[in-house]
């Protein structure tokens, strides 16, 4: 049995991550999150007071953090401005949180000498063609677009540095574009299916075009877990699942799912420096730590968030109206 804090816990994979940790460990979490915008604390309700701790505060916060990473024995850092419209729109909280905050919480596990875990993102790895037939994998170099991908990268370095220099016992994990349940409704699949309970029409940026590899968010933290319990220190291992889509083609897929005409969507303007396609090569997690994704039919976990969030509209319904009103003022 170990205490783990986890940074971000009330945001859409940090809290899944709560409730996955909770179900099949007997280990001990204390969440540590700012509350943005992106934090809900009713996705960690019915959380067991005995093995569960929430502490409102930002990683930035270098006494606060120092203290909380003294009394766990591992930190799994998911928190972070997540959002790659919000930092073309404002940066400054990316660079923040993401570079400054990741920093804190390196100086406090070199401190203390705790294991640590890094959570990023495929994106720092820019995107590829859609008719390259080349995959992202640990070797890839790194050429991050957007503001929110290069903050993440920073992030990533200063892990490597710290390992490297410092000795901190860490990992990174790289993944790729996650869904399911307590997503923020900003998101592309919860903005559409929130949209077509809405009775409005989902909105494509551009020409659709763009390849993400989605993964259900139950099997990044399955991942997760396992790289903390067998990863290699100082290693990084990518997480996907297999499952690249364009985005017209989710599009359709969540229209049919919800008995909607396939072509009841609209074309928005592009996002600006939009990358092209990601893709992920995870055999390094699959070969080395014998990890499987368990959601392997998309239109199945598509189908299941679907239900989600018909059945959570309580969780959604504050955050749509301003997430909307911000698309709106972008012509998206
Ligand atoms: P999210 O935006 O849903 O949640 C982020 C959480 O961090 C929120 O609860 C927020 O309140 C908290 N937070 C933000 N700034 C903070 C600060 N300064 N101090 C403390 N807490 C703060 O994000 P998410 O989609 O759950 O992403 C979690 C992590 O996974 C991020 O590091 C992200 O880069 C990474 N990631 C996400 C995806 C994806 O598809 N969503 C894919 C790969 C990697
Ligand atoms: O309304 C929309 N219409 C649309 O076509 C929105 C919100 C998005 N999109 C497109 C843009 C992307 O090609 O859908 C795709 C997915 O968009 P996002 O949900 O914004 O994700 P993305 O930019 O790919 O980044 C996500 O995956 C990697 C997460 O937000 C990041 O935190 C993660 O690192």
């Amino acid at each position: 049995m170990s205490i783990l804090l986890v940074t971000g816990g009330a945001g859409f994979i940090g809290a899944n991550f709560v409730h996955h940790v909770l179900a099949s460990t007997d280990d001990t979490v204390i969440v540590l999150d700012k509350l943005t915008y992106a934090g809900n604390r009713a996705s960690l309700a019915d959380c067991p007071a005995n093995r569960y701790e929430f502490v409102q505060g930002d990683i930035c916060d270098r006494e606060l953090v120092d203290q909380l990473v003294a009394r766990a024995d591992t930190v799994v850092h998911f928190a972070a401005e997540s959002h790659n419209d919000n930092s073309l729109l404002d940066p400054e909280p990316f660079v923040t949180t993401n570079v400054l905050g990741t920093f804190a919480l390196l100086e406090a596990v070199r401190k203390h000498d705790k294991r640590y875990h890094h959570v990023s993102t495929d994106e720092v790895y820019g995107d590829l063609a859609l008719d390259d037939p080349g995959r992202f994998c640990e070797t890839t170099t790194y050429a991050p677009s957007s503001p929110y991908s290069a903050t993440k990268a920073a992030s990533d370095h200063l892990v490597r540095a710290w390992a490297r220099s410092f000795g901190v016992r860490a990992t990174i994990s790289n993944c790729s574009n996650n869904y399911g349940p307590r997503q923020h409704v900003e998101k592309f699949i919860p903005r559409q299916i929130t949209n077509i309970i809405d009775g409005v029409r989902p909105k494509l940026y551009g020409r659709g075009h763009n390849v993400r590899d989605w993964i259900h968010v139950d099997d990044h933290n399955s991942a997760v877990l396992r790289i903390l319990q067998a990863g290699r220190l100082g290693e990084t291992y990518l997480i996907g699942a297999d499952s690249e889509q364009d985005n017209r083609s989710v599009v359709e897929m969540l229209l049919t799912l919800m008995d909607q005409p396939a072509d009841a969507y609209d074309l928005v303007p592009d996002r600006p420096g939009h990358d092209l396609r990601y893709a992920i090569d995870a055999t390094k997690l699959r070969t080395e730590l014998g990890w499987r994704p368990s959601y392997v039919d998309l239109e199945a976990g598509l189908a299941a968030t679907i239900d989600w969030y018909r059945a959570n509209e309580a969780w959604w319904r504050p955050q749509k109206a301003a997430a909307e009103a911000r698309y709106a003022a972008q012509g998206k």
